[in-house]
């Protein structure tokens, strides 16, 4: 093999495997900007949702909403930033108005 035959297939290699990471970096990037926006959940497994989470562009929950197992009317909303709870609105009488609030 001559040599420049060697350097032409070093220099392919070394441009191809250059390809093949910017690649996986462009396909990893567009991987973490996949992000659930709602996640509803069936704890119990009776086919009714019981909670729902909502999430900011950057992946982070900022509210998650609890629904009364006799009706589905929403009977707690728990509000975060920054990945934390910091306000809790129960409505214990079912009337669809807020009855406590609690921060933390
Ligand atoms: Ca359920």
């Amino acid at each position: 093999m001559s040599r420049a035959l060697s350097i032409t297939l070093l220099v392919a290699a070394v441009v191809l495997s250059s390809v093949a990471c910017l690649y996986a970096a462009n396909e990893a990037q567009q991987q973490t900007k996949l992000v659930p926006k709602k996640v509803s959940i069936d704890s119990n497994y009776d086919g009714k949702v019981e909670t729902s989470e909502y999430y900011n562009e950057k992946g982070e929950i900022v509210r998650a909403e609890t629904y009364s197992p006799k009706d589905g009317l929403v009977e707690q909303v728990l509000f975060y930033e920054k990945g934390r709870p910091v306000r809790c609105e129960q409505d214990t009488n079912r009337d669809g108005k807020t009855d406590i609030w609690i921060e933390y």
